[in-house]
């Protein structure tokens, strides 16, 4: 059977009840659409979260699920007809539902070829090929790995020397490539298909990573690959490698001008895990931007290292437009940081990045991490008491989570620290739940002090900038989803009344 049809796919994803919804142009299948279609292949791309955006199922007490049912992916995928459905498994969380799908549509098409990829098969191979609904996986980024798929079956040769393939062999057996290779020139990546997918819907809802925003045309753009910093949380290195790889500033600011010109963009999420890494080329966009005249607001939600920035750099990003700067300072506590969490930063390096980015003007959101396994109470104290201290617009606070792939995962099973009945594809949004146990908290302990941590430091916050804080939470949190909001601040208001003690 010849590959002529291929359909991508952006199964639905189960949340919290207590957090808002949010739904990204999925950069990945955009991605992987482009380079498909420029091998001459037709190719469909269904986004399951904006098309059933309205469609919300519960799941249990705390948790829903939203997006298109099975079936109507299902149907969708009758109606194309295509040879093979590639599935895109960003969160672990959605392993489950990935598997249900892959299963329905096996039943109904036998004959058709599904492929599995994104960051959880990336991260758990074995598990996910294990799955007799999935004929392949490809770990990591796949680009040119899906082209060279597609013309392998084509030309019924065997996948058993390409890099980063799972597959079973004729006898059934299972057998894992590891990847090895990565894109080397990102600049010759056709960009993402943005015309397959519904845009004008994403720039209606307005829901994007962060949820906050300045404008309505938003898009997400990706200018590097991968983090040479060993973060022990961190889960990204089974989709791009160790290595940094980065587009040149013509080729990012080429794109950025096409979007503008394409979709009338306003404002540009950028999700690279580290954008300021390699600081000359950060302040080279940063000045062809400006020399371009381009007038769009910047913001990179996914965070940009603190230890990467320095006052130069920040002028540039605020001339170039970029106004909420997403920090990820982690830890309070310089022993977590350094000696548990392994990122290359000093807290006296994020308090005068603060100070700079405050008189500057930007809006600041900082992101922390809690309850590593050898945190004590007083080290996850000085987190909050940092959060609580910091002239900023807003701080979150994440549950440390032992997502596949990350060394937390390795410790905490060696160590003995996780539940018996522990399963990764249960992990989801890290603000709320807790997972491992130490000498010093219980998940639930950690759920508790972290909820009400919270809710002392929006009262921080508050008393800080009253006005500021009640417009912030008013136009990015209420106006956009005022049920989940209100559930969450309630829960913390509680969770602060109530006896917790770590
Ligand atoms: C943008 C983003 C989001 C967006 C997603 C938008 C969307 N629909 O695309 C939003 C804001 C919704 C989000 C939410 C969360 N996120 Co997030 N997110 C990211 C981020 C920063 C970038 C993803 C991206 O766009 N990459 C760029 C594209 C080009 O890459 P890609 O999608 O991976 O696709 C490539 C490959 O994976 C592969 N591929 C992808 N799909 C497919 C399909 C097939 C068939 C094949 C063959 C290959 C393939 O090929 C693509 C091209 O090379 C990643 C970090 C990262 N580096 O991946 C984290 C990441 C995916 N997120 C993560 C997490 C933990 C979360 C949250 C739990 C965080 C939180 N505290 O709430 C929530 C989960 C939401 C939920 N419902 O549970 C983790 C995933 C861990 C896990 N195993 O679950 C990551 C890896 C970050 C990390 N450092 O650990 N996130
Ligand atoms: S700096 Fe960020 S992207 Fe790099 S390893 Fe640490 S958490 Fe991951």
């Amino acid at each position: 059977m010849k590959i002529k049809k291929v359909f991508l796919l952006f199964p639905p994803c189960p949340i919290p009840k207590i957090f808002p919804k949010r739904v990204q142009m999925p950069l990945g299948i955009a991605y992987l659409a482009s380079s498909i279609r420029a091998a001459g292949i037709d190719v469909k791309v269904l986004d399951s979260l904006i098309e059933g955006w309205n469609q919300v199922e519960e799941i249990d007490e705390r948790n829903i699920r939203f997006g298109l049912s099975n079936r109507q992916i299902v149907d969708r995928i009758s109606e194309y007809g295509p040879d093979l459905v590639g599935i895109s498994c960003m969160f672990s969380i959605q392993a489950k539902i990935v598997s249900e799908i892959a299963s329905e549509i096996k039943n109904k098409f036998p004959d058709i070829k599904i492929v599995l990829g994104g960051a959880h098969p990336s991260a758990m191979p074995e598990d996910s090929i294990a799955d007799t609904n999935i004929d392949y996986v490809l770990i990591g980024e796949a680009e040119a790995a899906f082209v060279e798929l597609i013309r392998a079956l084509n030309r019924n040769k065997t996948v058993a020397e390409m890099d980063g393939i799972c597959y079973r062999n004729e006898e059934g057996l299972l057998h894992v490539n590891p990847k090895k290779k990565y894109i080397g020139d990102l600049d010759a990546l056709p960009l993402p298909a943005w015309e397959l997918l519904p845009v004008e819907k994403y720039f209606k809802l307005n829901r994007p990573h962060g949820t906050v925003t300045r404008k309505n045309r938003i898009i997400p753009i990706i200018t590097s690959r991968g983090c040479p910093a060993k973060c022990v949380f961190c889960s990204i290195h089974p989709i791009w490698g160790r290595v940094y790889r980065a587009r040149s500033p013509i080729s990012v600011v080429g794109e950025i001008e096409t979007l503008v010109n394409r979709y009338a963009i306003q404002e540009i999420q950028i999700e690279d895990d580290n954008m300021t890494f390699d600081r000359k080329r950060a302040e080279e966009i940063c000045d062809l931007i400006v020399d371009k005249g381009i007038k769009v607001s910047f913001t990179a939600p996914n965070g940009l290292a603190v230890w990467a920035l320095d006052k130069n750099l920040l002028l540039k990003l605020r001339k170039a437009g970029f106004y909420r700067l997403t920090l990820a300072v982690e830890s309070g506590s310089q022993n977590t940081l350094t000696h548990i969490i392994h990122k290359p930063l000093k807290i006296d390096k994020v308090l005068e990045i603060i100070k700079d980015a405050n008189e500057i003007g930007f809006d600041i959101d900082v992101f922390f991490v809690v309850g590593f396994p050898g945190e004590t109470p007083s080290e996850m104290q000085k987190t909050f008491d940092l959060g609580k201290k910091l002239d900023v617009s807003s701080v979150k606070y994440f549950i440390a989570t032992p997502y596949p792939g990350t060394e937390l995962l390795e410790i905490a099973g060696k160590e003995n620290l996780l539940p018996a009945d522990f399963d990764p594809k249960d992990l989801g949004i890290n603000a709320v739940k807790g997972n491992i146990t130490t000498e010093y908290f219980t998940p639930e302990m950690l759920e508790k002090k972290v909820s009400a941590e919270t809710f002392k430091t929006q009262i921080a916050l508050f008393k800080r900038h009253p006005v500021r804080y009640v417009t912030g939470i008013f136009r990015n949190y209420l106006l956009k989803d005022s049920g989940a909001t209100i559930a969450f601040l309630r829960q913390s208001l509680k969770n602060c009344l109530s006896k917790h003690k770590i």
